[in-house]
Formats: structure tokens, C-alpha cells, sequence
């Protein structure tokens, strides 16, 4: 028997609709300010783009995921929830969903755990691991739609597959950079090719 494959997942953009829930609760609290269709988004920060299109739009945004209830209310992403439970019981395979809170902390981490315990169920508790710097985690494949993770430890041990977002889907990433399109996309296969 070969050694157990360790899949970190991450939730926002994979697991989480976070662009999708950000723009219903941005245009509802801002019905009469500009927004940016999903077709249009471009780099991973929203806040970043929304600052671009309007210098105080950059506040607004953050203050739509620092509200109470923004997290716990994303929707699964199509598939994103049975891909990770079937991942769960395959053999010889770990899977850890790994995700960055952010810094506001009052409600992140909490409904980012009841998030889990509501999609996944409470056993998945034991599998999540919040971290601002993912390279410290030690993983075989990491699935993330950021396409550049960086941190402390230059060289990670893992292998990120950038997960396609409505933000990274026109970005031309290295030839060496595998992509995973969606979970309807051949996840099953990018495990195989890192089991011994
Ligand atoms: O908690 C999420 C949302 C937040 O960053 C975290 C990304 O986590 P990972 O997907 O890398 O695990 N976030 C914050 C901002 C702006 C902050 Br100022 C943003 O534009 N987009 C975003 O996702």
C-alpha cells in the first residue's frame, strides 16, 4: 500500500459562492451605487476592483463580508460539498479544508465552522484549518482559486491546482500551473497522478 494522499481544499471561490454572495448583499445594502458583474471581475481582491471603479467603493465592499451572517449564508458551489464528502472516503485519502479568515474576526472563524458543520456535517469539524499563510501547511495538492499563494515558506509542499473563478478564468497562468474548471472537471484524476 502507497502512502495516504493529503488534499487541502480551500472554501471561498471552491467550496463557498463568494463572489456570487458578496454581489446579492453588496446591490441590496447599495442598490443605487455601481457594481461589477461577475463577467467582469478581474484579480483576486473585490475590494481592490470596486476601489478601481470608485475610491470609497473599496469600504463598501469590505463592509459586506464583515457583516454578521455573510459567510454562513454563501451558497455551495455546484458540486464543490459531494466532491469533498467522496474525496472523504476514498482510500489511502485526507482532505483538510483550508481557508484564510479574515483579519475582522468577529464573525468569520464562527460561521466559516458552522459553515462546515452545516454542509459537511460536524464530523468534518476535525478537518478544517484556518490559516493566514498556507504555505505553512504541509499538504500533496492544494485546490485554491487564488492564482498566486504565498507566505512564510518558499517552497510549499504542496502542488496548487488553481480552481477556475469567475476572477482567474482569463488569467493565462504558467504551462505548469494545472487547472481545475469546475467540479465537474476531472478532480478524480489530479488526485490519481499524485498517489504513489
Ligand atoms: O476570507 C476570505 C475573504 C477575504 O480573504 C479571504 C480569502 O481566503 P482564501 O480564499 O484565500 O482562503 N477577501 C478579502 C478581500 C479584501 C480584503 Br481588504 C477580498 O477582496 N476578497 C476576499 O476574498
Amino acid at each position: 500500500a502507497g502512502k495516504r494522499l493529503r488534499v487541502l481544499v480551500d472554501m471561498d471561490g471552491v467550496l463557498a459562492d463568494f463572489e456570487g454572495g458578496f454581489l446579492k448583499k453588496y446591490r441590496a445594502r447599495y442598490p443605487d451605487e455601481p457594481f461589477i458583474n461577475l463577467d467582469d471581475r478581474r484579480g483576486f481582491w473585490v475590494s481592490t476592483q470596486y476601489g478601481q471603479l470608485r475610491s470609497d467603493l473599496c469600504e463598501k465592499a469590505i463592509s459586506i463580508w464583515q457583516s454578521k451572517g455573510f459567510f454562513i449564508d454563501l451558497q455551495p458551489l455546484p458540486g464543490g460539498v459531494e466532491a469533498v464528502k467522496e474525496m472523504a472516503r476514498m482510500d489511502d485519502t485526507d482532505v483538510f479544508i483550508c481557508t484564510s479568515p479574515i483579519k475582522h474576526y468577529k464573525h468569520c472563524p464562527y460561521e466559516k465552522y458552522a459553515w462546515v458543520e452545516k454542509h459537511l456535517g460536524g464530523d468534518f469539524l476535525e478537518q478544517v484549518i484556518l490559516t493566514r499563510d498556507k504555505t505553512l501547511v504541509a499538504g500533496d495538492l492544494l485546490i485554491d482559486d487564488k492564482p498566486d499563494i504565498q507566505g512564510v515558506e518558499p517552497r510549499p509542499a504542496w502542488e496548487h491546482i488553481l480552481f477556475t473563478a469567475c476572477h482567474n478564468q482569463h488569467l493565462s497562468v504558467c504551462p505548469s500551473q494545472r487547472r481545475l474548471l469546475s467540479w465537474s472537471d476531472d478532480w478524480r484524476a489530479i488526485l490519481d497522478s499524485k498517489r504513489q
